[in-house]
């Protein structure tokens, strides 16, 4: 499956709480155009259900737990995101839902592109087609 699970460098005390940080093209490989992050999501809730044709994606949940479920037309796998210094990289081309295992969790999300409808393909049969047309 085309995604990388990186170590965000965190900086940790005991007395004043941590830092965590990373740099476009040094700690990942491409450069951020847009931010965009999700609040206030109730526990059980599921957002995501599409992929991207182009758009290379860093996520992290800063605050919270939730889990990234990936599938690539063949494959199915599941990665948690639960620690700041957890970040989930997803190259173009797959199919992802995101659970929220606890309330307001907050999803942060680097990205490489400007916000564009036209990169998504939002319908699961829809990708199916995509995917065998790419040879996946
Ligand atoms: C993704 C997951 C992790 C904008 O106008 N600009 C933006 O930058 C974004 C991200 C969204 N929007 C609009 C498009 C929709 O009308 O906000 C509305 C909600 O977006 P969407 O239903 O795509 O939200 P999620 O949480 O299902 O998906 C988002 C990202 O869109 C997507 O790229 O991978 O978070």
């Amino acid at each position: 499956m085309q995604y990388e699970l990186i170590n965000i460098k965190t900086l940790h005390t005991e007395k004043e709480g941590q830092l965590s940080y990373f740099e476009a093209n040094r700690s990942i490989s491409f450069d951020i155009k847009r931010i965009y992050y999700i609040t206030q999501v109730p526990a059980g809730a599921r957002r995501g259900a599409h992929a991207h044709k182009k758009l290379v994606q860093l996520l992290f949940c800063p605050y919270g737990n939730v889990t990234v479920i990936l599938k690539n037309g063949m494959d199915e796998e599941h990665v948690v995101l639960d620690q700041p210094s957890k970040g989930l990289i997803l190259h173009p081309g797959l199919w992802r839902d995101i659970l929220w295992n606890i309330d307001n969790s907050v999803l942060c999300v680097a990205v490489s592109d400007y916000y564009d409808e036209n990169d998504y393909i939002r319908d699961y049969d829809d990708y199916l087609s995509y995917t065998k047309g790419r040879g996946n």
